[in-house]
């Protein structure tokens, strides 16, 4: 790997976004992903290599972090931000269809519910391991999703919900998404959605964290 997908790789990882930002403190001056990215792009880098090589492994290394509770929501979401900055100038290579995406996923939270901190960043972990995501954001109807499915063939869906009132709303999702594309692939996710829960309104997978979310998309793609 190049020096600079190096440094791209440590700025996504330590949440270095660009050079203007303070954090992480010990790189306070220094250029950051969003700087880092475009130089790579100008020498020739081609945006997949950036994608596979320095991006996709910086947040495999945060999911991972998170997981064993090394670092925290904070340090995740700098990590996104970051990886955000760096998308800037890679999502037009793949929306000009010059790197190939591994498949689509659909994301939402629920019918009647409005959090939305973890699903984005399951959606940018997901986009960061080379799927094209379709965010259609908080409080989002049965109807929307099977929309979106219809408009996507062969896409997988993840359903997210964080309050115990809007579980009863997935469940409903999941049954109806199930009814109508009995092939597709549903994930669920979300601080009071269990495995549990998942095999009784039988969704496909659950995962507690993004990180498990990506690990079950490339057993798929
Ligand atoms: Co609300 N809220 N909230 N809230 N809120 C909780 C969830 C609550 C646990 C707080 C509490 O009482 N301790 C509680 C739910 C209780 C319950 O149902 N058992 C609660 C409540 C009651 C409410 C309101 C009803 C409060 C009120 O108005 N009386 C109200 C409901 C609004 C609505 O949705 N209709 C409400 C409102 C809000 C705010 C708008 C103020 C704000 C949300 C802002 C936003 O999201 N843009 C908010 C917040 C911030 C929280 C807490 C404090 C933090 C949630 C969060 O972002 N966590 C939360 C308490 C808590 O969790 N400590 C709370 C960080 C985030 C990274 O974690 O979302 O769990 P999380 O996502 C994780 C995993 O779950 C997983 O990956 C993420 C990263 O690891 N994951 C998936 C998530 N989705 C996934 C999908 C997947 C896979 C993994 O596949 C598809």
């Amino acid at each position: 790997m190049t020096e600079l997908l190096e440094k791209i790789s440590s700025c996504v990882e330590y949440g270095k976004v660009d050079i203007n930002s303070p954090y992480p403190p010990a790189m306070k001056g220094q250029e950051g992903a969003f700087e880092l990215t475009r130089q790579a792009l100008d020498a020739g880098i081609n945006p997949g290599e950036i994608l596979e090589e320095a991006l996709i492994p910086a947040m495999s290394r945060v999911g991972q972090k998170f997981s064993r509770n090394e670092i925290f929501v904070p340090q995740m979401l700098m990590a996104a931000k970051a990886m955000n900055s760096s998308m800037i100038h890679i999502r037009p290579y793949y929306l000009s269809g010059q790197t190939k995406r591994r498949g689509t996923f659909i994301i939402g939270t629920v019918t009647g519910d409005l959090h939305d901190i973890g699903k984005n960043l399951v959606a940018m972990m997901i986009e960061g391991a080379g799927w094209e995501v379709l965010d259609l954001g908080v409080d989002v109807s049965t109807e929307k999703y099977i929309l979106a499915a219809e408009e996507n063939p062969g896409a997988v869906i993840g359903l997210s919900a964080l309050l115990t009132t809007t579980m009863e709303n997935m469940r409903k999702t999941v049954a109806i998404l199930k009814e109508k594309f009995p092939e597709t692939k549903i994930l669920v996710g979300g601080a009071p959605v269990t495995a549990e829960f998942c095999e009784r309104i039988k969704a496909d997978f659950y995962s507690p964290d993004p990180q498990g979310a990506v690990d079950y998309l490339k057993t798929i793609a």
